[in-house]
Protein backbone atom coordinates (compact mmCIF):
# COMPACT_ATOMS: atom_id res chain seq x y z
CA UNK A 1 0.00 0.00 0.00
CA UNK A 2 2.68 2.60 1.36
CA UNK A 3 4.40 1.29 -1.98
CA UNK A 4 1.53 2.26 -4.03
CA UNK A 5 1.12 6.00 -2.66
CA UNK A 6 4.97 6.44 -2.86
CA UNK A 7 5.12 4.88 -6.50
CA UNK A 8 1.53 7.12 -6.57
CA UNK A 9 3.41 10.51 -6.12
CA UNK A 10 6.42 9.77 -7.61
CA UNK A 11 4.48 9.16 -11.20
CA UNK A 12 3.43 12.52 -10.40
CA UNK A 13 6.08 14.35 -9.65
CA UNK A 14 7.48 12.74 -13.04
CA UNK A 15 4.96 14.26 -14.85
CA UNK A 16 5.06 17.14 -13.23
CA UNK A 17 8.99 17.56 -13.67
CA UNK A 18 8.05 16.03 -17.39
CA UNK A 19 5.42 19.16 -18.31
CA UNK A 20 7.70 21.24 -16.98
CA UNK A 21 10.17 20.29 -19.32
CA UNK A 22 8.38 20.52 -21.59
CA UNK A 23 7.22 23.67 -21.27
CA UNK A 24 10.35 24.70 -20.89
CA UNK A 25 11.47 23.18 -24.43
CA UNK A 26 8.38 24.88 -25.99
CA UNK A 27 9.21 28.03 -25.00
CA UNK A 28 12.79 27.80 -26.18
CA UNK A 29 11.95 30.21 -29.03
CA UNK A 30 10.38 32.70 -26.91
CA UNK A 31 13.60 32.62 -24.81
CA UNK A 32 15.49 33.16 -27.18
CA UNK A 33 14.13 35.45 -28.62
CA UNK A 34 13.49 37.14 -24.88
CA UNK A 35 14.72 36.06 -21.72
CA UNK A 36 18.28 35.29 -22.42
CA UNK A 37 18.34 38.96 -24.47
CA UNK A 38 17.28 40.38 -21.30
CA UNK A 39 19.27 38.35 -19.27
CA UNK A 40 22.47 38.72 -21.49
CA UNK A 41 21.60 43.02 -21.35
CA UNK A 42 20.81 42.90 -17.74
CA UNK A 43 23.91 40.88 -16.21
CA UNK A 44 25.85 42.07 -18.70
CA UNK A 45 25.74 46.02 -18.69
CA UNK A 46 27.57 47.48 -15.51
CA UNK A 47 25.45 50.81 -14.90
CA UNK A 48 22.29 50.15 -13.90
CA UNK A 49 20.03 53.90 -15.36
CA UNK A 50 17.74 54.96 -17.39
CA UNK A 51 20.02 53.69 -20.70
CA UNK A 52 19.37 49.96 -19.56
CA UNK A 53 15.64 50.50 -18.95
CA UNK A 54 15.25 52.23 -22.35
CA UNK A 55 16.88 48.80 -23.54
CA UNK A 56 14.63 46.61 -21.72
CA UNK A 57 11.92 48.62 -22.93
CA UNK A 58 12.44 47.65 -26.64
CA UNK A 59 13.06 43.50 -25.99
CA UNK A 60 9.90 43.99 -24.44
CA UNK A 61 8.28 45.40 -26.81
CA UNK A 62 9.51 43.30 -29.72
CA UNK A 63 9.38 40.16 -28.09
CA UNK A 64 5.42 40.97 -28.17
CA UNK A 65 4.92 41.78 -24.61
CA UNK A 66 2.63 44.64 -25.38
CA UNK A 67 2.36 48.38 -24.63
CA UNK A 68 0.57 48.22 -21.59
CA UNK A 69 2.38 45.11 -19.92
CA UNK A 70 5.63 46.41 -20.77
CA UNK A 71 4.91 50.47 -19.43
CA UNK A 72 4.01 48.29 -16.17
CA UNK A 73 6.83 46.37 -15.90
CA UNK A 74 8.91 49.47 -16.59
CA UNK A 75 7.66 51.46 -14.42
CA UNK A 76 7.62 49.04 -11.62
CA UNK A 77 11.91 48.83 -12.02
CA UNK A 78 11.75 52.43 -12.59
CA UNK A 79 10.32 53.34 -9.14
CA UNK A 80 12.25 50.59 -7.43
CA UNK A 81 15.53 52.40 -9.32
CA UNK A 82 14.95 55.81 -8.16
CA UNK A 83 14.40 54.34 -4.39
CA UNK A 84 17.91 52.61 -5.34
CA UNK A 85 16.33 49.25 -4.29
CA UNK A 86 18.65 47.49 -7.36
CA UNK A 87 21.78 47.63 -6.71
CA UNK A 88 23.19 45.05 -8.74
CA UNK A 89 21.72 43.87 -12.13
CA UNK A 90 20.72 40.16 -10.14
CA UNK A 91 18.13 42.59 -8.14
CA UNK A 92 16.94 44.31 -11.50
CA UNK A 93 16.67 40.90 -13.06
CA UNK A 94 15.04 39.04 -9.72
CA UNK A 95 12.36 42.24 -9.49
CA UNK A 96 11.55 42.16 -13.29
CA UNK A 97 10.80 38.28 -12.73
CA UNK A 98 8.80 39.28 -10.11
CA UNK A 99 6.59 41.93 -11.42
CA UNK A 100 6.10 39.59 -14.33
CA UNK A 101 4.75 36.79 -12.21
CA UNK A 102 2.07 39.59 -10.49
CA UNK A 103 0.80 40.02 -13.91
CA UNK A 104 0.12 36.63 -14.88
CA UNK A 105 -1.05 35.44 -11.30
CA UNK A 106 -3.80 37.68 -11.66
CA UNK A 107 -4.97 35.51 -14.48
CA UNK A 108 -4.27 32.04 -13.23
CA UNK A 109 -7.49 30.64 -12.28
CA UNK A 110 -7.48 27.01 -13.11
CA UNK A 111 -10.81 25.34 -14.36
CA UNK A 112 -12.09 23.47 -11.71
CA UNK A 113 -15.37 21.61 -12.53
CA UNK A 114 -18.07 21.98 -9.44
CA UNK A 115 -19.94 18.54 -8.32
CA UNK A 116 -23.04 19.61 -10.58
CA UNK A 117 -26.76 17.68 -11.16
CA UNK A 118 -26.14 17.79 -14.43
CA UNK A 119 -23.01 18.12 -17.12
CA UNK A 120 -20.42 20.94 -16.92
CA UNK A 121 -20.71 22.30 -20.34
CA UNK A 122 -17.31 23.62 -22.32
CA UNK A 123 -17.84 25.38 -25.17
CA UNK A 124 -14.96 25.65 -27.43
CA UNK A 125 -14.42 28.28 -29.62
CA UNK A 126 -12.02 30.72 -31.84
CA UNK A 127 -10.64 31.29 -35.36
CA UNK A 128 -9.47 28.32 -38.06
CA UNK A 129 -6.71 26.24 -36.98
CA UNK A 130 -6.19 27.40 -33.38
CA UNK A 131 -6.18 24.42 -31.67
CA UNK A 132 -9.45 23.98 -31.22
CA UNK A 133 -10.00 20.38 -31.81
CA UNK A 134 -6.85 19.35 -30.55
CA UNK A 135 -7.00 20.90 -27.06
CA UNK A 136 -10.69 19.23 -26.79
CA UNK A 137 -8.65 15.96 -27.18
CA UNK A 138 -5.79 17.47 -24.86
CA UNK A 139 -8.55 18.50 -21.81
CA UNK A 140 -10.36 15.36 -22.15
CA UNK A 141 -7.03 13.30 -21.01
CA UNK A 142 -6.25 15.97 -18.73
CA UNK A 143 -10.04 15.30 -17.15
CA UNK A 144 -10.41 11.44 -17.65
CA UNK A 145 -7.09 11.31 -15.69
CA UNK A 146 -9.25 13.12 -13.13
CA UNK A 147 -11.32 10.19 -13.38
CA UNK A 148 -14.62 12.45 -14.83
CA UNK A 149 -17.18 10.68 -16.77
CA UNK A 150 -16.72 12.95 -20.62
CA UNK A 151 -18.73 13.20 -23.39
CA UNK A 152 -17.75 14.74 -26.89
CA UNK A 153 -19.77 16.72 -29.25
CA UNK A 154 -19.01 17.06 -33.20
CA UNK A 155 -20.35 20.45 -32.96
CA UNK A 156 -18.07 21.54 -36.21
CA UNK A 157 -19.99 20.38 -38.86
CA UNK A 158 -18.87 22.86 -41.60
CA UNK A 159 -15.13 21.62 -42.31
CA UNK A 160 -14.16 18.50 -43.77
CA UNK A 161 -12.96 14.97 -41.83
CA UNK A 162 -14.18 17.52 -38.73
CA UNK A 163 -16.47 15.00 -37.33
CA UNK A 164 -13.50 12.10 -37.94
CA UNK A 165 -10.60 14.11 -36.32
CA UNK A 166 -12.90 14.86 -33.25
CA UNK A 167 -13.71 10.87 -33.34
CA UNK A 168 -10.34 10.14 -33.25
CA UNK A 169 -9.57 12.13 -30.05
CA UNK A 170 -12.63 10.24 -28.60
CA UNK A 171 -11.30 6.72 -29.40
CA UNK A 172 -7.71 7.90 -28.09
CA UNK A 173 -9.62 8.79 -25.05
CA UNK A 174 -11.86 6.32 -24.54
CA UNK A 175 -14.59 8.76 -24.69
CA UNK A 176 -17.84 8.72 -26.73
CA UNK A 177 -18.64 11.30 -29.41
CA UNK A 178 -21.83 12.64 -30.20
CA UNK A 179 -21.91 13.75 -34.29
CA UNK A 180 -24.45 14.18 -37.10
CA UNK A 181 -23.66 14.45 -41.19
CA UNK A 182 -21.32 16.60 -42.45
CA UNK A 183 -23.75 20.11 -42.77
CA UNK A 184 -26.03 19.16 -40.03
CA UNK A 185 -26.84 22.14 -37.43
CA UNK A 186 -24.22 22.76 -35.00
CA UNK A 187 -26.41 23.94 -32.30
CA UNK A 188 -28.81 21.54 -33.06
CA UNK A 189 -25.81 18.88 -32.73
CA UNK A 190 -24.63 20.39 -29.73
CA UNK A 191 -27.91 20.61 -27.91
CA UNK A 192 -28.84 16.93 -28.66
CA UNK A 193 -25.50 16.15 -27.38
CA UNK A 194 -26.45 17.63 -24.17
CA UNK A 195 -29.63 15.96 -23.94
CA UNK A 196 -27.38 12.78 -24.48
CA UNK A 197 -24.91 13.66 -22.01
CA UNK A 198 -27.48 14.65 -19.19
CA UNK A 199 -29.27 11.29 -19.95
CA UNK A 200 -25.98 9.36 -19.62
CA UNK A 201 -25.23 11.13 -16.20
CA UNK A 202 -21.93 12.73 -17.80
CA UNK A 203 -19.87 15.23 -15.96
CA UNK A 204 -18.81 17.64 -18.10
CA UNK A 205 -19.46 17.93 -21.99
CA UNK A 206 -17.05 19.41 -24.23
CA UNK A 207 -18.31 20.72 -27.50
CA UNK A 208 -16.10 21.46 -30.69
CA UNK A 209 -17.32 24.31 -33.23
CA UNK A 210 -15.91 25.12 -36.32
CA UNK A 211 -13.19 28.00 -36.99
CA UNK A 212 -14.44 31.42 -37.72
CA UNK A 213 -13.39 34.86 -38.19
CA UNK A 214 -14.39 37.52 -35.14
CA UNK A 215 -15.41 39.69 -37.79
CA UNK A 216 -17.46 37.44 -40.00
CA UNK A 217 -20.53 38.39 -38.38
CA UNK A 218 -23.51 36.03 -38.98
CA UNK A 219 -20.27 33.23 -38.00
CA UNK A 220 -20.48 34.73 -35.19
CA UNK A 221 -24.43 34.90 -34.57
CA UNK A 222 -23.97 30.80 -35.09
CA UNK A 223 -22.25 30.95 -32.00
CA UNK A 224 -24.57 33.05 -30.24
CA UNK A 225 -27.22 30.36 -31.29
CA UNK A 226 -25.32 27.21 -29.76
CA UNK A 227 -25.38 29.56 -26.79
CA UNK A 228 -28.93 30.34 -26.83
CA UNK A 229 -30.05 26.24 -26.95
CA UNK A 230 -28.11 25.49 -24.69
CA UNK A 231 -29.22 27.72 -22.01
CA UNK A 232 -32.89 26.37 -22.71
CA UNK A 233 -32.02 23.07 -21.05
CA UNK A 234 -29.51 25.22 -18.31
CA UNK A 235 -29.75 28.81 -18.11
CA UNK A 236 -26.00 28.61 -16.89
CA UNK A 237 -25.10 26.42 -19.94
CA UNK A 238 -22.34 26.74 -21.37
CA UNK A 239 -20.66 26.90 -17.96
CA UNK A 240 -17.55 27.66 -19.83
CA UNK A 241 -16.80 29.48 -22.85
CA UNK A 242 -12.99 28.24 -23.86
CA UNK A 243 -11.49 30.63 -26.24
CA UNK A 244 -8.64 29.14 -27.96
CA UNK A 245 -5.63 31.34 -29.13
CA UNK A 246 -2.70 30.41 -30.95
CA UNK A 247 0.59 32.16 -29.36
CA UNK A 248 2.25 32.41 -32.72
CA UNK A 249 -0.10 35.43 -33.98
CA UNK A 250 1.49 37.47 -30.99
CA UNK A 251 -0.51 40.62 -30.44
CA UNK A 252 -3.05 39.90 -32.90
CA UNK A 253 -4.53 37.60 -30.62
CA UNK A 254 -5.82 40.62 -28.96
CA UNK A 255 -8.23 42.17 -30.73
CA UNK A 256 -9.50 38.19 -32.00
CA UNK A 257 -10.06 37.88 -28.03
CA UNK A 258 -11.90 41.44 -27.64
CA UNK A 259 -14.20 39.99 -30.44
CA UNK A 260 -15.26 36.84 -29.17
CA UNK A 261 -15.72 38.23 -25.90
CA UNK A 262 -17.76 40.95 -27.05
CA UNK A 263 -20.17 38.44 -28.63
CA UNK A 264 -19.44 35.34 -26.33
CA UNK A 265 -18.36 36.29 -23.00
CA UNK A 266 -15.78 34.16 -22.85
CA UNK A 267 -14.85 32.55 -19.45
CA UNK A 268 -11.40 31.50 -20.07
CA UNK A 269 -8.75 31.23 -22.49
CA UNK A 270 -6.07 28.54 -23.82
CA UNK A 271 -2.87 29.40 -25.51
CA UNK A 272 -1.74 27.22 -27.95
CA UNK A 273 1.22 26.52 -30.02
CA UNK A 274 3.71 27.69 -27.51
CA UNK A 275 5.86 25.36 -28.63
CA UNK A 276 6.19 26.67 -32.61
CA UNK A 277 7.14 30.31 -31.80
CA UNK A 278 9.28 33.49 -30.30
CA UNK A 279 6.26 35.44 -29.07
CA UNK A 280 5.17 33.72 -26.15
CA UNK A 281 5.84 37.04 -24.52
CA UNK A 282 1.75 37.49 -26.00
CA UNK A 283 0.89 36.07 -22.38
CA UNK A 284 2.05 39.24 -21.08
CA UNK A 285 -0.35 41.36 -23.31
CA UNK A 286 -3.51 38.74 -23.00
CA UNK A 287 -2.81 38.77 -19.50
CA UNK A 288 -2.64 42.46 -18.86
CA UNK A 289 -5.22 43.82 -21.42
CA UNK A 290 -8.12 41.25 -20.97
CA UNK A 291 -7.82 40.05 -17.39
CA UNK A 292 -9.70 36.83 -18.59
CA UNK A 293 -8.43 33.22 -16.57
CA UNK A 294 -5.83 31.12 -19.07
CA UNK A 295 -6.81 27.89 -17.66
CA UNK A 296 -4.58 26.06 -20.31
CA UNK A 297 -1.15 26.32 -21.93
CA UNK A 298 -0.43 23.80 -25.26
CA UNK A 299 2.89 22.89 -26.35
CA UNK A 300 2.79 20.48 -28.51
CA UNK A 301 0.51 18.30 -30.79
CA UNK A 302 0.35 15.41 -28.05
CA UNK A 303 -2.34 14.43 -25.85
CA UNK A 304 -0.39 15.38 -22.53
CA UNK A 305 0.99 18.47 -24.18
CA UNK A 306 -1.67 20.81 -22.42
CA UNK A 307 -1.24 21.77 -18.90
CA UNK A 308 -3.14 24.16 -16.33
CA UNK A 309 -1.30 27.42 -16.55
CA UNK A 310 0.73 28.46 -13.70
CA UNK A 311 2.11 32.03 -13.37
CA UNK A 312 5.43 31.24 -11.27
CA UNK A 313 6.24 28.11 -13.35
CA UNK A 314 5.28 29.90 -16.79
CA UNK A 315 7.77 32.66 -15.89
CA UNK A 316 10.27 30.28 -14.66
CA UNK A 317 9.97 27.68 -17.73
CA UNK A 318 10.93 31.72 -19.58
CA UNK A 319 14.14 32.63 -18.07
CA UNK A 320 15.28 29.34 -16.89
CA UNK A 321 18.92 27.76 -18.89
N1 LIG B 1 2.92 22.64 -32.11
C1 LIG B 1 1.65 22.66 -31.70
N2 LIG B 1 0.68 22.38 -32.57
C2 LIG B 1 -0.59 22.43 -32.13
C3 LIG B 1 -0.93 22.76 -30.79
N3 LIG B 1 -2.28 22.73 -30.70
C4 LIG B 1 -2.75 22.37 -31.91
N4 LIG B 1 -1.74 22.20 -32.78
C5 LIG B 1 -1.81 21.83 -34.20
O1 LIG B 1 -2.47 22.85 -34.91
C6 LIG B 1 -3.19 22.31 -36.02
C7 LIG B 1 -4.63 22.78 -35.97
O2 LIG B 1 -5.22 22.22 -34.83
P1 LIG B 1 -6.78 21.92 -34.71
O3 LIG B 1 -7.03 21.38 -33.36
O4 LIG B 1 -7.26 21.14 -35.88
O5 LIG B 1 -7.33 23.41 -34.83
P2 LIG B 1 -8.84 23.88 -34.89
O6 LIG B 1 -8.91 25.18 -34.19
O7 LIG B 1 -9.74 22.81 -34.42
O8 LIG B 1 -8.99 24.09 -36.47
P3 LIG B 1 -10.36 24.24 -37.33
O9 LIG B 1 -11.28 23.19 -36.84
O10 LIG B 1 -9.93 24.05 -38.74
O11 LIG B 1 -10.85 25.62 -37.08
C8 LIG B 1 -3.04 20.81 -35.90
O12 LIG B 1 -2.04 20.38 -36.77
C9 LIG B 1 -2.62 20.59 -34.46
O13 LIG B 1 -1.86 19.43 -34.27
C10 LIG B 1 0.14 23.08 -29.89
O14 LIG B 1 -0.03 23.41 -28.71
N5 LIG B 1 1.41 23.01 -30.41
MG1 LIG C 1 -11.35 21.91 -35.30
Amino acid sequence: MLGLLKRDKQNSSNEKKGFFARLKTGLSKTRAHFSSGLSALILGKKAIGSDLINELETILLTADVGIAATEQLIQGLTKKLDRKELLDSAAVLDALKEDMKSILRRVEAPLLIPEMSSPFVILVIGVNGAGKTTTIGKIAHFLKEQHKKILLAAGDTFRAAAIEQLQVWGDRNDVPVIAQAAGADSAAVIYDAFVAAKARHMEVLLADTAGRLHTQAHLMDELKKVKRVLGKIDPAAPHETLLVLDAGIGQNALNQAKQFHEAMGVTGLAITKLDGTAKGGMVFAIAKALQLPIRFVGVGEGISDLKPFHADEFVSALFDQ
